[in-house]
């Protein structure tokens, strides 16, 4: 392991992941590497599932990630009760079923926000942090695989440090790593970032040697999904996107080669990226959390000069292509902790554009892209609010409906907030987009209702604003009216009055 452990005293800490799991006690706070399913620290989590699951002993740890991470850690620890408290993100089937049944507690949380609630004492400190690693440094630093996530303050502030040595992930990613730490509020100095290709820190995390407890070995890959191809309503949301830049762009709003651009994840996120493929624009910049297969087929195209991001998420198939030839991509890409993708700081300085996904929004355009019907938890606010907040273009798209059209994503008023009207500037569905800049709420809402809602809620959504206005007010509802769509989807299986809708 000569070439990847340069540090000779952390030779004598290897050890299994099962006696490395031994680390973790119960009532523990651990901090994971891992960001949407990349880099995820895997062995050392799954041995601990292993021996506690066949023990009689109750055992609850608090997890805390990047973002969300495999089925294999976050479905199998919650599946065997073992999640006491979990922040910030998730994406797994098993844990959101706990979390809606009130099983596992979970605070939902901007992703820049993480690391200053670990660096404040605000959270329970971190007992052990388990980072996935490619190399040791000779100075005894951690080099990350394919996400950085929270690992640098998790390794910072964490008591012990467990690291996966992952040997089937290529040396190619040394050097691909940026790593600031902005310090304690109170005295901090600016981010001294101001362009996406710029380096401000070191390759690798910093670490103090004597934290470091156990290395283990590891081969195991990330378990990540196939991605969903475009189909015609996000290639239809894709080109409205694209018309609205080109028409930025001609009356001098947006350069040529627009700003930074930033893109939530999934399916639709996925398509507005594609949709750049096929157009006229060249030189993009992309300053994101996550950076999908999308965005490697624009490098790829010589579409996107650079990107910057915190992880790199692909489907199998796209994996097997860019990992093993990660040098190809090595002057285009940086990776960074998510507190500096995130910060609200550089959002701003660098006039990122965001595109990020919403559940449903309403006639104001307050968007929920978290809570179904109100309540039910899906995966979190991730980092849309750090972006939509910040951007210089605050995008959300959705298709119009959901469900074969039971459901319309434009509501009267959205059953939960993530992002107020105050953070929206464009919403957009396959029928059309809305530019909300400059405009009072009685405006906005003629903006959504006549360019963003399906013909077959259109004119329901019209009676209810005709009718909220007569009541009046700056943002005129029907209080007693305003969730019935929500309830009527509820009892009934659609939102829709008039027969039930397949599309
Ligand atoms: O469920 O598959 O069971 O039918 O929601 O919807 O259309 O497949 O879209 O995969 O892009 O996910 C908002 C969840 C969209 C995601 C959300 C149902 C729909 C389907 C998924 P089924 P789609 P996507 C960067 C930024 C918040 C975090 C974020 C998300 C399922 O994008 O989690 O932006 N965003 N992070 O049927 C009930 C509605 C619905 C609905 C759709 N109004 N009511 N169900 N669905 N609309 C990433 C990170 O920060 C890490």
């Amino acid at each position: 392991y000569e070439q990847r452990i340069r540090n000779q005293s952390f030779l004598n800490k290897i050890v299994s992941a099962e006696e490395a799991s031994l680390l973790i006690k119960d009532g523990m706070t651990i901090g994971l590497s891992g960001f949407t399913r990349s880099g995820d620290a895997k062995v050392v989590p799954i041995a601990l599932a292993e021996r506690v699951k066949s023990s009689e002993r109750p055992f609850k740890i608090n997890l805390f990630t990047g973002a969300s991470i495999g089925d294999e850690v976050d479905g199998v620890l919650a599946e065997a009760n073992l999640i006491h408290k979990r922040l910030p993100f998730q994406a797994d089937k098993q844990l959101r079923s706990k979390i809606n049944s009130g099983d596992i507690l979970f605070i939902d949380q901007h992703l820049s926000h993480t690391a200053e609630l670990v660096r404040s004492g605000y959270l329970p400190s971190i007992d052990v942090a388990i980072i996935e690693a490619v190399a040791i440094t000779e100075e005894g630093g951690i080099v990350p695989t394919t996400s950085v996530g929270n690992s640098a303050i998790f390794a910072k502030f964490a008591k012990e440090i467990i690291i996966e040595l992952n040997i089937a992930q290529p040396l190619g990613l040394v050097g691909i790593h940026d790593i600031y730490d902005p310090g304690a509020r109170g005295n901090r100095q600016p981010i001294p970032l101001t362009r996406v290709d710029q380096r401000i820190g070191t390759p690798y995390i910093p670490v103090d040697p004597e934290k470091v407890k156990a290395v283990v070995i590891s081969e195991k890959l990330d378990h990540t999904s196939p991605i969903t191809e475009p189909d015609m309503e996000t290639k239809q949301i894709a080109g409205h996107l694209l018309d609205f830049f080109r028409h930025e762009i001609k009356v001098g709003r947006l350069p040529k080669n627009l700003t930074p651009l930033q893109s939530g994840i999934g399916s639709v996120a996925n398509a507005v990226f594609h949709g750049f493929l096929e157009s006229e624009f060249t030189n993009l910049q992309v300053y994101s959390e996550v950076l999908q297969d999308a965005v490697f087929d624009l490098i790829d195209a010589g579409k996107v000069s650079f990107a910057s991001a915190c992880s790199i998420t692909l489907s199998p198939k796209r994996a097997a292509d860019v990992i093993p030839n990660i040098d190809r991509y090595k002057d285009k890409l940086i990776l960074r902790p998510q507190e500096i993708t995130n910060h609200p700081e550089l959002i701003r300085r660098l006039g990122l554009i965001c595109m990020n996904t919403a559940l449903e929004f309403d006639i104001y355009g307050n968007v929920n892209s978290t809570h179904v019907l109100g309540t039910r938890m899906m995966n979190g606010i991730g980092g849309s609010g750090d972006f939509a907040r910040n951007a210089m273009l605050g995008i959300f798209v959705t298709p119009s409906t959901a469900k074969g059209g039971a459901i319309s994503s434009v509501v009267p008023m959205v059953a939960h907030v993530d992002h107020t009207e105050h953070d929206v500037d464009i919403v957009v569905t396959e029928q059309g987009l809305a530019d909300l800049r400059g405009l009072a709420p009685r405006e906005r809402a003629r903006a959504i209702i006549n360019n963003c809602v399906h013909p077959i809620y259109r004119d329901a959504l019209n009676d209810y604003f005709i009718a909220a206005c007569k009541r009046g007010g700056q943002t005129p509802h029907i209080l007693e009216e305003a969730f019935s769509w929500h309830i009527r989807y509820a009892k009934e299986g659609t939102m829709c009055e008039k027969e039930p809708v397949k599309i």
